[in-house]
């Protein structure tokens, strides 16, 4: 899959780019056969909803399992983000988010480059947020909210959230969020904020710096949503204070695999 010209210039504008049928129903069904089995292992790179027990997010999962490694290594994902950074990139987290219908809890308005900055010592806002929908994501379960434009104001005050969740994080203050909204509002009156929804299978990419964050899961749907972060080997993390499922440290460059690799059958 090559992005072409239009979709970069909307990444570029908005920080985030939705990618609608990027895999197949039988892809997605292979994925989602393994998740019951890696939900239920004890393991401490499943991380646990503070209320509720469920898993929140697994993570390292493609060194758990063969068919995440493949998705990790999907030239669909890899291809993409080499377009985007056209340079040796690393697989710095590998997860898969899981939203659990009816206790789903909460990810505050944040961005990813704060946390990457503060505890893993990234120099520059340069990692790629990809994505792919392991179920339907609907205006209900829990969907990302993203506010358009807010990577341009780039690597602002964070503050460290170790209460609210289970997932310590530094998360972006109300009186910034307001102003980056209104800027948003301000080109363009329908797309404030916009909710990152679609059918299973749906891509999306989404930059360093934007500012997102996703409301806890009151339907009766579950929402699993995996996600790759690459980030470039010339930008790897200085420190290693936080486990290494949340940050690898092989800074190899990654390599993809064959596009048919989650074709039932394929080697
Ligand atoms: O899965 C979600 O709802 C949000 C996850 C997120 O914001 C993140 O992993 O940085």
């Amino acid at each position: 899959m090559t992005l072409k010209e239009h979709q970069l210039a909307s990444l570029e504008r908005d920080g985030f780019l939705v990618l609608p049928d990027l895999f197949g129903l039988s892809e997605i069904q292979l994925l989602q056969s393994r998740l019951p089995a890696l939900l239920a292992q004890e393991n401490p790179a499943n991380i646990i909803e503070k209320a509720s027990g469920q898993v929140r997010t697994a993570m390292g999962i493609h060194l758990r399992d063969e068919i995440f490694a493949k998705l990790a290594h999907h030239p669909r994902l890899i291809g993409a983000a080499r377009q985007i950074r056209a340079e040796p990139l690393y697989i710095q987290q590998v997860k898969v988010n899981v939203k659990a219908a009816f206790s789903g809890e909460v990810w505050q308005w944040h961005y990813d480059f704060a946390t990457h900055h503060h505890d893993d010592g990234v120099p520059e806002p340069l990692a790629l947020n990809l994505h792919v929908f392991l179920d339907d994501v609907n205006d209900f379960n829990g969907p990302l909210y993203f506010i358009p434009g807010s990577h341009k104001f780039g690597a602002h005050r964070a503050v460290h959230d170790t209460s609210t969740t289970s997932y310590p994080l530094w998360v972006v203050e109300p009186t910034v969020v307001r102003e980056m909204i209104a800027n948003a509002e301000a080109i363009d009156p329908n797309r404030a904020i916009v909710a990152a929804t679609g059918k299973r299978g749906t891509g999306l990419i989404f930059f360093d710096t934007l500012v997102h964050g996703s409301p806890v899961n009151l339907s009766p749907w579950d929402r699993s949503i995996f996600s790759l972060i690459l980030n470039p080997v010339s930008n790897a993390s200085t420190r290693d204070t936080r486990p290494e499922f949340k940050h690898h440290r092989d800074f190899t460059d990654v390599q993809a695999d064959a596009d048919d690799c989650l074709q039932y059958g394929a080697g």
